[in-house]
């Protein structure tokens, strides 16, 4: 905690005024409850994964500065500059940490636990592409490229495997055959990509319900936050990362795989939420990939953890031995049980 007391002093704020408490449910970045008169969330960005911090924070700019212009009841989350003016700021090993103010009366989920909260979060994450649906795309940047890039995370899979340790491969072995027998959908992404049957847009790219603010009294979502994936994409990658991480009444932490499930309400709700917003955004081909979307996105994270776990845990935070393939397991059977058609 001490460092902090150095980062905190880049805004004027001490720790001895506001309380920094840390908050635990993020895989990359650390995050912080900074507690006072006035309390703020601090970040630091983990600058492994983000390579380019300023790429972040030049999104968030185009779109803060569009959407004051042009939808001014907005909300939208921007950061606190430093006391000089920056939006972040570089700590003595080189992150960049910022800071965002803490909005009062809201709170978080981590779990859905019916279908109008679903509804809710889904149209709430919809709001915001469909705001920024007249946006220049071609302004923003890949905060990470490629990140959703099926083929990319298949080929990354592949060499995973081949360079694996033989340990960790044969312990993966049934997550390495599932990983294989889907394989299929990486032709299918393409061939949705290479007909132009996609349109480009802005994206969050990581639509977790604990990614929404909820207002206390009213239930209704405030605004959506961690934006630091907020770039060019499809509208596959947010829509089937809701189905992802919504429908089925555990996470992917879970290691009881038997508990994985989909509730069928609650993908239709998010269908319907989604929809809600971004209906009339995106075209009618289009639309017939919301299935393949909630696939496409399961697909893709087990791959990443199974990769993870091959490559001996370099990438995501684990807490045991073995996590990653926990992941990875559970994934591959909520995406066994993702309908193919809706
Ligand atoms: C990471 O750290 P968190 O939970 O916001 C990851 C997402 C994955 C997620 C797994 C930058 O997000 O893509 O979906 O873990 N973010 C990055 O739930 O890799
Ligand atoms: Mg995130």
């Amino acid at each position: 905690m001490h460092e902090l007391e150095e980062i905190l002093g880049a805004w004027g704020l001490s720790a001895s005024s506001h309380e920094p408490s840390p908050i635990t449910n993020g895989f990359i970045n650390r995050t912080f409850l900074i507690s006072g008169a006035k309390s703020f969330i601090l970040q630091r960005i983990n600058k492994q994964v983000f390579r380019q911090p300023e790429v972040i924070a030049l999104n968030l700019r185009l779109a803060s500065d569009y959407l004051k212009f042009h939808h001014p009841d907005y909300t939208f989350p921007g950061t606190v500059p430093t006391l000089s003016g920056e939006e972040l700021y570089y700590d003595r090993e080189g992150y960049p940490w910022r800071l965002f103010p803490f909005i009062p009366d809201t709170y978080t989920v981590n779990q859905v636990d019916n279908a109008e909260q679903a509804r809710i979060a889904a149209a709430g994450f919809a709001r915001l592409s469909r705001k920024l649906s007249g946006i220049d795309v071609s302004q923003f940047q890949e905060s990470i490229p490629h990140f959703h890039d099926l083929g990319l995370r298949f080929s990354q899979f592949e060499r995973a495997l081949s360079g694996a340790e033989p340990g960790r491969k044969a312990q993966a072995k049934g997550a390495i055959a599932d990983a294989m027998s889907f394989s299929s959908l990486v032709k299918e992404y393409e061939m949705l990509i290479q007909r132009g049957i996609l349109n480009r847009g802005v994206y969050h790219n990581d639509t977790k319900i604990n990614n929404i603010l909820f207002d206390r009294l009213s239930r209704q979502a405030v605004c959506v936050i961690d934006l630091d994936t907020l770039m060019p994409g499809y509208f596959i990658y947010d829509l089937g990362d809701m189905i992802r991480t919504f429908v089925s009444p555990v996470d992917e932490e879970e290691q009881d795989v038997s508990k994985v499930s989909v509730r069928k309400e609650i993908y239709e709700a998010v269908l319907d939420g989604y929809f809600s917003e971004m209906g009339d955004v995106l075209r009618s081909d289009e639309k017939s990939a919301a299935a393949f979307s909630g696939r496409m996105m399961t697909y893709i994270m087990a791959l990443r953890a199974l990769t993870d776990h091959l490559n001996g845990d370099i990438y995501y935070q684990i807490r045991y031995p073995g996590h990653n393939l926990v992941r990875a397991t559970n994934q591959f059977q909520l995406l066994k049980l993702l309908p193919v058609t809706i």
